[in-house]
């Protein structure tokens, strides 16, 4: 034991109490503790090691096939009252939900050991940065949270003899009698994901999977985060960090929130088309999924990372599509759910035109394209340190973090959205995000084509009331001397003939570039009745000549017949927050309707 910090002490010694593990063991985060971990699991068939010719240090992981995603309807913010989780969230009292958790966690660890992961979310040292202490009987989540987040000793100093953290209370609720034999990948039919924001702690219950499991990320670095933000002044959001570095060596910062399936990942390490490499542009990531935004001395706004890792969708990446997260995943990296190799490489839908023979799936079973099913899950990961990405930025661990000098929105849509238009003010821009949104894939359960709104892309993530979180953010305003520009980008709009009209990926660039000519005084752009729009000589085209002004035209068309459509479908939302909607975002919609 390496800490003299009796709260940790005391509680530590209160869910051994309740749990009942047959050991416990403190995580100091080295490379000696991973390797035994990671042998240890290969002995239980959890991991299955890779070929260390072609994946040095890599393993997979098949979870179990009731387990392969974050369990919304399970999830649970238990705020004393009720209307402080707001009409978006599910609830219960915390007196009552604690009652039932306790029920389930007694003995919920016997036959297995408890790991104590001490953890900083955030750079060590900075006063930005939270430390959670999760407890868990996953030897898998031990190891996934070394490359997630700054894990073990040095997380332990970081929190000293006095300082807080979140405690993170996490069990597969998967007990072994004496003698029982273990499976690969333990879980309980019941699950709970339960946070509560006021006590700032958390309580997972019987799934071992990404966000239900590995509770830096989802759990404390949004949902709790979220709420001790609204208290302190700050933003905690669902953002990517990147950096855009001009010939000249000026340098912008920007963050940007997507729904899910726009290619958040992707975005964060953009690869600029050859003409910006020559020129010498530059796009440097600090973290894909994650921001956290405070105000400092001089009234900027500035972002850390909390995190330390990647835990990306694996279908769809590819040297294509991004190379700097495919050369990210090269060592070191734990993929879950995705397809084997005959040779001990990983595979999934995407990585190549042609799946390689002989392809093992996500279930362990002997795959063939007849089949007719994903050799990899859709929801398939991998896990790999961010330290790792060839485009990462020199200040990505800075304690200060980086100025942010625009915030982007965007969505996936295929009508109604220009590629790109910027808010007349934050005011307007706070609008903008809260009626942010995606189309409903075929994918995903309902009709296709209906525009599923996720403000911010915060819906699954805030802590508290949303209508709360709008007046957060519009409440900021008056903390920030240097208000970030606001953007809303749309890479996903298609013709009458359902091909996508912007090329996107790399040549996203030049969106970014007329951001940061705004950003810089340098475009004027032209004022439009959603914002102000780039003419289309200040978008760059060099090296997309095949791209002409018409296809322009059409890319930035704002049809008034789609965005009377667009105000009335977006009203849903607004009303179930009635009575906490801020006015002034009431006041926006009445300002565009009038305007469209
Ligand atoms: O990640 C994407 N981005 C952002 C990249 C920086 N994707 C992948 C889908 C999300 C998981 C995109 N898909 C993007 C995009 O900008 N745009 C599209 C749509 C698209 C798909 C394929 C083509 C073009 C556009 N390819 C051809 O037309 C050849
Ligand atoms: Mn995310």
């Amino acid at each position: 034991m390496t800490t003299q910090n009796q709260r940790l002490l005391q509680w530590v010694g209160e869910i051994t109490e309740l749990c009942q593990p047959d050991h416990v063991h403190w995580c100091d985060g080295s490379q000696a503790e991973w390797d035994r971990l990671c042998n240890e699991l290969v002995a239980a068939g959890t991991f299955i090691r890779l070929n260390p010719e072609l994946r040095p240090n890599s393993f997979l992981a098949r979870s179990h096939p009731a387990d392969v995603a974050r369990v919304e309807d399970r999830t649970y913010i238990c705020s004393h009252r009720r209307v402080d989780a707001g009409p978006t969230n599910h609830w219960v009292d915390p007196a009552e939900m604690k009652a039932t958790l306790r029920g389930l966690f007694r003995g919920s660890m016997r036959g297995r050991t408890l790991y104590v992961v001490p953890f900083c979310m955030g750079p060590l040292g900075s006063p930005f940065s939270l430390t959670g202490v999760q407890l868990t009987d996953s030897a898998y989540v031990a190891v996934s949270m070394r490359i997630m987040t700054r894990m073990g000793a040095a997380a332990l100093e970081h929190l000293g003899e006095h300082g807080a953290f979140v405690p993170c209370l996490h069990s597969l609720g998967a007990p072994l009698a004496p003698g029982e034999t273990d499976v690969p990948w333990p879980c309980n039919d019941t699950k709970y994901i339960v946070h509560f924001p006021e006590e700032r702690s958390i309580w997972s219950f019987g799934s071992g999977y990404g966000g239900n499991a590995l509770l830096g990320k989802k759990c404390l670095a949004l949902r709790i985060a979220s709420a001790v933000a609204h208290d302190e002044g700050w933003l905690a959001e669902h953002m990517l960090i990147s950096g855009v570095e001009a010939p000249d060596g000026r340098k912008t910062y920007v963050t940007a929130a997507f729904p899910s399936a726009c290619g958040k990942t992707n975005f964060a390490m953009l690869v600029p088309p050859r003409s910006y490499q020559n020129a010498g542009w530059k796009v440097t990531t600090i973290g894909d999924d994650i921001a956290w935004l405070r105000v400092d001395d001089d009234g900027r706004l500035r972002a850390i990372n909390p995190e330390a890792g990647y835990f990306g969708v694996a279908p769809g990446t590819s040297w294509e599509s991004n190379p700097n997260a495919m050369t990210t995943v090269r060592a070191n990296s734990i993929f879950t759910n995705v397809a084997l190799t005959p040779d001990g490489d990983v595979w999934w839908e995407g990585l190549t035109e042609q799946p390689p023979a002989g392809l093992t799936d996500w279930m362990g079973r002997a795959w063939s394209p007849e089949l007719g099913q994903p050799a990899a899950h859709p929801n398939s990961r991998f896990t790999a340190p961010a330290s790792q990405c060839p485009t990462i930025d020199p200040a990505w661990d800075d304690p200060s973090g980086v100025p942010i000098s625009a915030i982007i929105f965007g969505g996936r849509r295929a009508t109604t959205m220009p590629l790109v238009f910027q808010a007349f003010n934050w005011v307007h821009g706070v609008f903008l995000g809260s009626n942010m949104g995606s189309e409903t894939t075929a994918a995903a359960a309902g009709a296709t084509g209906q525009v599923r709104r996720d403000p911010m892309a915060m819906l699954p993530f805030c802590g508290y009331n949303m209508g709360d979180y709008f007046n957060h953010w519009i409440e900021m305003r008056r903390h920030i001397r240097h208000l970030p520009r606001i953007f809303h980008v749309n890479w996903f709009r298609r013709d009458a003939e359902g091909r996508f009209q912007w090329p996107g990926f790399g040549e996203n660039m030049r969106v970014l570039h007329w951001i940061f000519d705004r950003c810089h005084g340098r475009a004027r752009g032209h004022e439009t009745q959603l914002g102000w729009m780039p003419r289309y000589d200040e978008i760059n085209f060099e090296g997309l000549e095949s791209f002409t002004r018409e296809d322009f035209d059409r890319v930035m068309n704002v049809d008034p017949q789609e965005w009377r459509r667009e105000i009335l479908s977006a009203e849903e939302l607004y009303l179930s927050l009635y009575d906490h909607l801020p006015k002034e975002l009431v006041f926006q919609r009445e300002l565009l309707a009038g305007r469209v």
